[in-house]
């Protein structure tokens, strides 16, 4: 029997770890906690979780220590040299903007040349820097980076942003978005056959989960004269299930709808005389 274990490394406590923790038990995988643990082996499945800062876990992919990983792409970008994305996750989204103090006045990139900037993402804003052709002090800080210009410290900040509501607070206002980011898995090429087999699977049930989540079944009973619109609105994983009605006239429609449309399409399905509409979460969806 093969014993092979792949090992995936996942945020010990923050922002991501508890995403990361339950999409792996949705996917049918039993996984401790990491809170005083550093490694532990799901009893379900063949695989080992290490408990890391997401910051270190670039590294240990690089380094072999651990065969793939999620972090925010910010956290990629910035140390994932060599290493590759294997798959979005879409969650914990965010982007990576510079930012001044709310009173200054802002035209453009310009602004920043010969200022100083703080930022906990030094490689990411040198390489936005010298694509604008400007060049900046980047002051490198590995926290609070927003209080930087209120003590002093910098001209502007360079760090996450999500609401915005951090920078208001601290006076400061967005002025270039440089990146967009979400959770991702992260990995080195040609694992061997036998981890990459046990990858494959993870990625198939983390994608049937993903989809789950995105999707919606719906059920509707739709008037006949209307039915060939109604379905090219829900046209479903193939195409949906239209079954007639005891009463003549009218049929049940069956499909899937996505999430990010659901609400406009629920509105056209109602306008097209669609009634009874009832919408259920997915457990799975394989696709
Ligand atoms: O201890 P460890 O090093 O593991 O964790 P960490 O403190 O470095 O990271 P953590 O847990 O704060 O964030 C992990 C990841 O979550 C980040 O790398 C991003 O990919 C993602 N993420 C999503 C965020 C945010 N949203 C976010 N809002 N990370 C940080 N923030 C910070 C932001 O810097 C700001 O200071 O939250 C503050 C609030 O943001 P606003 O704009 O909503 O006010
Ligand atoms: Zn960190």
């Amino acid at each position: 029997m093969n014993m092979e274990k792949l090992r995936i490394a996942i945020q010990k406590s923050g922002r991501l770890s508890e995403k990361s923790v339950s999409i792996l038990k949705e996917a049918g995988i039993s996984v401790t906690n990491g809170a005083r643990k550093l490694l532990s082996v799901s009893g379900s499945y063949p695989l080992e979780i290490l408990y890391l800062r997401d910051d270190d876990i670039p590294q240990y992919v690089k380094d072999k220590v651990a065969d793939i990983g999620i972090v925010g792409e910010n956290v990629y970008s910035e140390k994932g040299s060599g290493i590759n994305i294997i798959d979005r996750l879409g969650f914990s989204r965010c982007r990576l903007s510079l930012a001044i103090p709310k009173q200054e006045s802002y035209s453009g990139p310009e602004y920043f040349e010969g200022r100083k900037i703080a930022t906990s993402y030094p490689v990411i804003l040198k390489q936005f820097l010298d694509e604008k052709g400007i060049s900046a002090e980047i002051h490198e800080i590995s926290g609070s980076v927003e209080v930087a210009p209120g003590i002093g410290l910098a001209d502007g900040i360079f760090d996450i942003v999500s609401s915005g509501s951090t920078l208001i607070s601290n006076g400061l206002k967005e002025v270039e978005v440089v990146m967009h980011s979400e959770a991702v898995i992260i990995g080195r090429e040609h694992l061997p056959d036998s981890k990459q087999a046990i990858l494959d699977d993870l990625l198939f049930r983390i994608r049937s989960v993903l989809a789950a989540t995105n999707n919606k079944y719906i059920l509707l009973n739709a008037p006949n004269e209307q039915l060939e619109k109604i379905i090219d609105l829900i046209p479903g994983m193939k195409s949906p299930t239209v079954m007639p009605l005891a009463e003549s006239g009218w049929s049940s429609v069956h499909s899937v709808l996505s999430e990010d449309q659901f609400w406009q399409i629920i509105g056209e399905l109602r306008a097209l005389g669609a009634q009874g509409i009832l919408v259920i979460p997915i457990e799975k969806m394989i696709v």
